[in-house]
């Protein structure tokens, strides 16, 4: 069975996770099979957004912790390793790839499992859904962004408190925290999402990876910078087919077709 579902409708890649029996906890294939649709999403045209979602009751709990030996007494395990050539190419493509990313957070969110959730553009998590900064209590640090995205999208004291105390925050708190966009019932999550995710797949996706350049630029970025940055976005922006078609449809007070290009 593949641990990675990919299906390609009206524009919408929708990945899901497919371990559900772990709670869709990280192992290898995993993500020899999240690269690959990654690439897929890049290269194809026709590919215009991108929804990652977990099969079960569970989003993702993070690594496979039963895929180590790490009793006492075994060979020291270098954990960089498995961060260096999986996880963080994995948060580099989400972020990096120039179409939107959606994720719907069906279940609990524990690990990287949360952090890669947080790597995704807009975060919707069903009504039941929770968010684990886990790794404190197997003495590991929070990984796969943790460390950058929590004190941006929450501040240092929230950050600092969910990274020691490794406790679960709803999607309600994590709603009002600003941790994610929304949070929805469990009935209607992928109903949400998919109408989301279509409407985005229907916009203008050159723009949408210009917008996404910009705000994750922003963080790091003085307000010189950054405005330097929009005016050469805005640029790309302004030579693209999509702006025509917005101007003009609005224009014409019609709704625009736009071609993401
Ligand atoms: C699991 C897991 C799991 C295996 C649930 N592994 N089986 C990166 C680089 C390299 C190495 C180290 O790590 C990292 C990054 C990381 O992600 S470290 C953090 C790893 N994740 C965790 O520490 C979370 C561990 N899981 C939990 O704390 C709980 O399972 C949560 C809070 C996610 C859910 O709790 P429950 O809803 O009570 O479910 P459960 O604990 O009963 O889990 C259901 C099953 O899934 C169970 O299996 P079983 O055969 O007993 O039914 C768990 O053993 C299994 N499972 N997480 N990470």
């Amino acid at each position: 069975m593949s641990a990675v579902l990919v299906s390609l409708d009206a524009g919408v890649l929708t990945i899901t996770l497919n371990r559900p029996e772990k709670l869709n906890a990280f192992v290898p294939d995993m993500h020899l099979e999240l690269r690959a649709a990654l690439e897929r999403a890049k290269d194809e045209a026709g590919i215009r957004a991108l929804l990652l979602t977990g099969a079960g009751r569970g989003f993702c709990a993070g690594q496979d912790l039963s895929e180590r030996n790490v009793a006492p007494g075994a060979a020291p395990i270098d954990l960089s390793v498995s961060l260096g050539s999986n996880y963080n190419p994995l948060v580099r493509r989400l972020r990096e790839l120039p179409k939107p990313v959606l994720c719907a957070v069906n279940g609990v969110a524990a690990g990287a499992g949360a952090n890669i959730a947080l790597a995704c553009d807009v975060v919707i998590a069903a009504r039941s859904a929770s968010f684990v900064q886990s790794f404190a209590r197997i003495g590991l640090v929070p990984d796969s962004g943790g460390t950058y995205f929590l004190p941006r999208m929450v501040g240092a004291a929230r950050a600092m408190g969910l990274a020691l105390f490794g406790g679960k925050l709803s999607a309600e708190d994590a709603e009002r925290w600003g941790l994610i966009w929304r949070v929805v019932e469990d009935a209607q999550l992928m109903l949400e999402i998919n109408k989301m995710a279509k409407e985005l797949a229907e916009g203008p996706t050159k723009g949408y990876g210009l917008i996404k350049k910009a705000l994750h630029a922003s963080p790091g970025n003085s307000l010189d910078a950054q405005l330097d940055l929009e005016r050469d976005l805005q640029r790309d922006a302004g030579l693209s087919e999509d702006y025509r078609e917005g101007v003009a449809a609005f224009m014409q007070k019609r709704k625009p077709a736009f071609k993401g290009k």
